[in-house]
């Protein structure tokens, strides 16, 4: 799950075949995780999504199989680029949504806290008011017995 100050970073890398897609996504990622080969024939064959945490962001990154691939047509593959493109917006819309429910968690959270807070702060200062009362009583009390025994 994405950490609430991590920014995200989504990349789809397209182009022709053997133009170097896979190498750039492997470079972005600072991993090999996409096949990389030759420039004449087509290597990625299907759309491959990744992500890593680099330097406090998650980076995903979708590599694709190169417009004029020697295997699927090029309608094939911006059907599965659309595809993939639904995908990452379907995520960023459900990433999104989790992140207004964490916040609104905390926030009724933080609420929460406070007026438990501001309900002690009250009792404390009502308690301190009747020890206060209670003392000067006890001195006024205290202070008349003094006066009887002294007329007596
Ligand atoms: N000179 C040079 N060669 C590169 C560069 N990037 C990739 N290559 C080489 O180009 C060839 C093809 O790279 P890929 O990353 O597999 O290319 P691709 O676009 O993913 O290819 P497909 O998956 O087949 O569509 C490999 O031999 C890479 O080493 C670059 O920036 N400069
Ligand atoms: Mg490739």
């Amino acid at each position: 799950m994405a950490c609430q100050h991590e920014r995200e970073i989504r990349i789809i890398i397209t182009g022709k075949t053997g133009s170097g897609k896979s190498s750039l996504g492997n470079a972005l990622l600072r991993k090999k995780i996409f096949k990389t080969g030759c420039l004449s024939t087509s290597i990625t064959k299907k759309c491959l999504c990744h992500t890593e945490r680099l330097n406090g962001h998650r980076i995903t990154v979708t590599d694709t199989p190169g417009l004029c691939d020697t295997n699927d047509s090029n309608a094939e593959q911006l059907v599965q680029q659309e595809q993939m493109l639904a995908k990452q917006k379907r995520d960023r819309e459900a990433s999104r949504v989790k992140e207004e429910q964490a916040k609104r968690v905390r926030e009724e959270h933080e609420e929460y806290i406070k007026k438990k807070n501001d309900e002690l702060k009250k009792a404390e200062k009502e308690l301190q008011e009747r020890i206060k009362r209670d003392s000067e009583q006890k001195k006024r009390n205290w202070n008349m017995k003094e006066k009887r025994v002294k007329i007596n």
